[in-house]
């Protein structure tokens, strides 16, 4: 089994540990605007480290949008380097945790359906495209 090592970053360690640690029932919501998120493990494309990382809580059907919009900073999010090498994750919504399969979006009028449902889930990644150069990558995850 591969180590899980958690966020560099402080205030999302804590909420992966307690989003996780409550089993899925405390620190589901992105602080300040009560929205809801889910945590994506995954592995890192050159440690092999599993990887936790909480994103906005964007639903298609059975699937999830997954947006690397990192606040409209000018590089991209590690994590997108590794969905793009290794595209077997699990999302924990809450209390259920599925095995997923995701898929960068590449389709112009696909993008543009699923954008609208991230932008309707949280309006500032609307704000974070107009703040940066990068087209923000856009993943789908799918129940395997
Ligand atoms: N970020 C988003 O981009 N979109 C969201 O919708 C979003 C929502 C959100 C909600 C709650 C919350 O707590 C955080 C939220 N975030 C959101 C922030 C998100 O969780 C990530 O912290 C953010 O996107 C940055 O992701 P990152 O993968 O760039 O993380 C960095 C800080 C990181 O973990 N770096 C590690 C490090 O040690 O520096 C490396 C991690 C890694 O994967 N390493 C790879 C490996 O092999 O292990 C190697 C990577 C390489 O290629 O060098």
């Amino acid at each position: 089994m591969a180590e899980y090592v958690p966020s560099p970053i402080k205030w999302v360690r804590d909420q992966v540990e307690l989003y996780e640690g409550s089993g899925g029932t405390e620190g589901t919501n992105l602080l300040d605007t009560g929205l809801p998120v889910v945590i994506v493990t995954h592995r890192g494309n050159r440690t092999g480290s599993i990887r936790k990382t909480p994103l906005m809580r964007v639903k298609d059907g059975d699937g999830y949008v997954l947006v690397a919009s990192q606040g409209g900073a000018p590089k991209n999010p590690v994590w997108v380097y590794n969905l793009r090498e290794d595209p077997s994750v699990e999302i924990r919504d809450r209390t259920e945790v599925t095995p997923m399969r995701v898929r960068e979006v590449e389709d112009a009028a696909e993008r543009e359906r699923l954008w609208a449902l991230c932008v309707e889930a949280f309006p500032p990644y609307e704000e974070y495209q107009g703040k940066t150069s990068r087209t923000i990558p856009v993943f789908l995850a799918e129940p395997v």
